[in-house]
């Protein structure tokens, strides 16, 4: 055959080629036998020298039209093929399916119950204060009345990073710093992390705490009395009755815990015949510690002598349990999230 009708009759087979190519592999494989570098039409090219000088420019010619036209016949069937392909996906794809439910967030419940104290204290007009939870063993001890081999020392277990560097075992460290940072008279509440080197059933290495302060001229036993009073009002009912036990602490003189009259019966001890699981039939329930500032805590920050303040601390994992019905401490700590989806919005 000579070379003219070669590449005449290359196109008529090129065309019965593309209508059989029912892929794009396959559209690839047969540009390749075609147009590829050692293609069909390249090996008629390589033949040129063969022909007769003055023959050569019209067959050039031909065989640039041919090239152009194969070109654009694949690129056709390229477009097809990838519209055939779009199509058949589009078939399967079930636009009335409803979709899947993104995961919604939940506030954890100790954030919960610190929002919520927080909240009822900023109405009594407190504010909050926040500090670090890395300490210097002189804010977190020294200042709270807790010298070095003070007794009171063991019964904090701490997690120390230096001699004088720890993870601070309570938050009244921050109302050190407010103190120092501020002037009487003021009213703060402290929410954050704690650290003790306890684990237990009943203890974890990180707990939370809201600790809070009020510091004025003549500030009485009997305001730290209403302020508490309208606290656990607010947290577990306006029927909730108080009792103040004496107690102890390095940082406050006296000290007194709070117990309050149990939620769940009421204060009776009992449910019909079984005696209550709150409060375990004493008909009461400790839910904090307070007392009057020490006047040694107030000779660390240098404030005269003249005034007075109460402070109070509870822990928060404590208060959630109460008010969650939680029975075991270590529900907060694994962020299951069957547990951690069943608190607020
Ligand atoms: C508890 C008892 C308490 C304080 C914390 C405090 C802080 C300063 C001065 C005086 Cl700066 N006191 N804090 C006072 C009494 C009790 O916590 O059982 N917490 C869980």
């Amino acid at each position: 055959m000579d070379l003219i009708s070669a590449l005449e009759s290359l196109e008529p087979e090129l065309e019965k080629g593309l209508d059989q190519a029912s892929s794009l592999d396959e559209l690839e494989q047969l540009r390749i036998e075609f147009l590829g570098r050692k293609g069909r039409l390249a090996q008629i090219m390589s033949q040129l020298p063969e022909l007769a000088a003055e023959e050569r420019p019209a067959f050039g010619q031909k065989a640039n039209v041919v090239k152009e036209r194969a070109n654009a016949s694949f690129e056709k069937r390229r477009d097809e093929l990838l519209a055939a392909r779009e199509a058949a996906a589009l078939a399967r794809f079930d636009a009335s399916m409803p979709g899947r439910k993104p995961n919604k967030g939940s506030l954890h419940p100790d954030t919960l119950i610190m929002e919520e104290i927080c909240g009822i204290f900023g109405k009594l007009g407190f504010d909050i204060a926040q500090g670090p939870e890395v300490e210097i063993d002189h804010y977190n001890f020294e200042a709270l009345n807790m010298p070095p081999e003070h007794p009171a020392r063991d019964m904090q277990d701490t997690l120390y990073i230096t001699d004088t560097i720890l993870m601070r075992t309570h938050t009244s460290p921050v109302q050190v710093r407010t103190m120092l940072a501020r002037r009487p008279p003021l009213a703060v509440v402290v929410p954050g992390k704690v650290y003790r080197r306890d684990s237990d059933l009943t203890h974890t290495p990180m707990f939370h705490q809201v600790e809070g302060l009020m510091v004025g001229k003549k500030i009485t036993m009997a305001h730290l009395r209403g302020i508490l009073t309208a606290f656990v009002r607010g947290v577990f009912g306006p029927a909730t009755q108080v009792r103040f036990r004496q107690s102890f602490f390095p940082f406050t003189e006296p000290s007194a815990e709070v117990d309050i009259s149990c939620f769940l019966c009421g204060g009776a001890g009992h449910l019909g015949h079984d005696s209550c699981r709150v409060c375990k039939g004493t008909g009461w329930v400790e839910i904090l510690g307070c007392g009057m500032v020490d006047p040694a805590v107030f000779e660390a920050v240098n404030y005269p002598s003249d005034l007075s303040g109460f402070a109070f601390g509870l822990g928060v994992e404590r208060i959630a349990m109460l008010k969650y019905g939680i029975g075991d401490l270590r529900m907060f700590f694994e962020n299951d999230l069957r547990f951690l989806t069943q608190f607020g919005a």
